[in-house]
């Protein structure tokens, strides 16, 4: 048996005057996600709590299939606060194997289906994590493949169960077979680390985000609450569930935690998830804006009925007002703007706030306990109205990544505050608009990119003697990337470069959209020095360009 684990114990502190102060104000409850499931499958077990593929999985049914899979973790060896990679797609099993963990103790690592060997590799290294569950295939990838190489470059991840055809590896479906009747509904004390969520990494590669039962439930309490579910509830889980946005805002946990209904659907194209609208009933929905952009455009052609929908959520990057504006009449539902990250602070418009305000703006926060800085460069407060960046501390937003010294420098002050990056302004009615991102990364389709990343693996190319990844406004994506290449050694092809980072095994939605190449980046010595200057002037100069040919 082989292990590196000299990775710690996942842990998320807030101090303690702090932790006092949530408790108190009764944001903190001491729930587990355990627990709360087994209340909700006591309390109405046949209710229908999971539907996806040609599966309806009851309250009582889920419940025990969380508590199977955990009792089967556990006898193959893993022990409570062991890290297990979830690397599914939109499937019941993806929820089944996560309350299974919660239920075990075991810690879920959240990997998103897009990704390849290269950030899962990342993940294993920067979690410890022993076991990884994965599909057979989906979307035309053969996620038993990804395993085989996983196994070969880490090998303390000793366990790997597969959804579906299992080949060599176990078959997460004999695992249901266990009998976890025994077990309690949970393990775990609410300040206990959950799970792992990952960053959308402006910076390097994606950082590891450790948040509590306390902190998480709290989000989930309140994200229902300001969303109107209940029991009436359907929810599409259309984007990848393994994001943030998805998972709890109010996404497919807020809505098991009010007893609601979540109805996965494989992909989040119109054609699909309309039929599935119609067919469920689902009442609301969590969207990207390029996604809700192709939802618009079907709408008034799609035969199906979409009477039911109630809430369109939208969220992940800025959404135009003009497209804001034809939600109502065109689907039917009330927009509702989400503006959140994985490390925590979340905005929401309210279902009752006036149309100037759900169109123009991204939210106000979920908790009177958020605490939000708007600062300028100097670190100075601005003046009301002003744009500036976004600091915020409260009681859902983590004071620190998972074993990461240095990027815990980065972004967190001494007095615990998260740099989120972006700059926004603050409405005299205490809504944020979002302007932009201080960051150098691209924030495609909702999907984040980091510069940095994309320029390493290009610059492992043989004919790349510089690189530097930049983001351009797009129609459709919102923004998308572009690669300004030095070439050495002969110019190679675009698609050749394109090529060369999938093959090494990144996540598709990186490869750069545009390659353009140069002869040589900036010519004063400044700009040499920061790349982020860099970055900011071949921008600028590409933006010129297309300006200048009318595009
Ligand atoms: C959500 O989470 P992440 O961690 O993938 O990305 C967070 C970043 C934010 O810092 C911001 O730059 C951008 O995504 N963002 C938005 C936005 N919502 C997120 N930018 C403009 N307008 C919005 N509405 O993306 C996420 C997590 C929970 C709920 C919703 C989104």
């Amino acid at each position: 048996m082989s292990t590196i684990n000299s990775n710690p114990l996942p842990q998320q502190v807030w101090p303690a005057e702090f932790a006092e102060r949530y408790r108190a104000a009764g944001y903190w409850r001491n729930e587990t996600f355990g627990a709360w499931l087994r209340e909700r499958a006591t309390a109405h077990p046949d209710r229908i709590a999971v539907v996806g593929g040609d599966q309806r999985w009851s309250y009582a049914e889920l419940d025990r299939r969380a508590s199977a899979l955990a009792a089967g973790f556990l006898q193959a060896g893993l022990q409570r606060g062991d890290r297990v990679l979830v690397h599914l797609p939109n499937i019941p099993d993806f929820i089944g194997v996560v309350m299974g963990l919660f239920r075990a103790g075991l810690i879920p690592v959240y990997a998103l289906p897009a990704h390849r060997i290269t950030e899962i590799e990342h993940f294993a290294k920067g979690s410890g994590a022993r076991a990884y569950v994965g599909a057979a295939t989906h979307a035309g990838f053969d996620y038993r493949t990804l395993a085989r190489e996983l196994r070969g470059r880490c090998p303390w991840v000793e366990h790997v169960w597969i959804s579906g055809e299992a080949e060599e590896f176990a078959a997460l479906d004999t695992l249901y077979a266990t009998d976890g009747a025994a077990l309690p509904a949970t393990v775990s004390q609410g300040s206990d680390v959950a799970f792992l969520q990952i960053s959308g990494g402006s910076t390097g590669l994606s950082k590891l985000i450790p948040r509590t039962h306390d902190d998480y439930i709290y989000t989930l309490r309140e994200s229902a609450r300001i969303c109107g579910l209940g029991p009436d509830s359907v929810f599409l889980g259309a984007l990848p569930i393994a994001h943030n946005f998805p998972m709890s805002s109010p996404g497919f946990l807020g809505t098991l935690y009010a007893g609601g209904r979540v109805v996965l659907s494989p992909a989040p194209d119109p054609e699909t998830a309309f039929a599935l609208i119609e067919r469920e009933s689902v009442t609301v929905t969590s969207l990207v804006p390029p996604l809700l952009l192709q939802w618009l455009d079907l709408a008034p052609k799609a035969r199906q009925d979409l009477g039911s929908l109630r809430t369109i959520q939208v969220g992940g990057a800025k959404l135009s007002a003009e497209v804001a504006r034809r939600v109502r009449p065109v689907l039917g539902a009330t927009l509702q703007q989400v503006f959140g990250m994985a490390e925590g602070l979340v905005n929401y418009t309210r279902l009752d706030d006036p149309d100037e305000i759900i169109i123009h703006t991204q939210g106000r926060p979920i908790s009177p306990a958020d605490e939000i800085l708007i600062l300028d460069d100097e670190g100075r407060p601005v003046e009301p109205g002003q744009a500036g960046h976004l600091l915020t501390r409260g009681p859902y937003t983590i004071r620190a990544y998972h074993d990461n010294p240095s990027a815990n420098a980065r972004s967190f002050t001494e007095d615990g505050y998260y740099r989120t990056g972006d700059v926004v302004r603050m409405t005299p009615e205490g809504y944020l608009e979002v302007q932009g991102r201080a960051g150098d990364h691209i924030n495609r389709a909702g999907e984040k990119i980091s510069a940095e990343e994309i320029e390493d693996h290009l610059l492992s190319h043989p004919q790349v003697f510089d690189a530097a990844v930049v983001s351009v406004p797009d129609e459709y994506l919102g923004e998308r990337s572009c690669a300004f290449i030095i070439p050495k050694d002969g110019k190679p092809r675009p698609v050749e470069l394109k090529q060369w980072i999938r093959g090494r095994g990144v996540a598709d939605f990186k490869v750069p959209d545009q390659i353009v190449f140069v002869e040589r980046f900036a010519s004063t010595a400044a700009l040499k020095i920061s790349r982020k200057a860099l970055r900011a002037d071949l921008r600028a100069q590409l933006l010129a360009q297309q300006d200048a040919q009318g595009n």
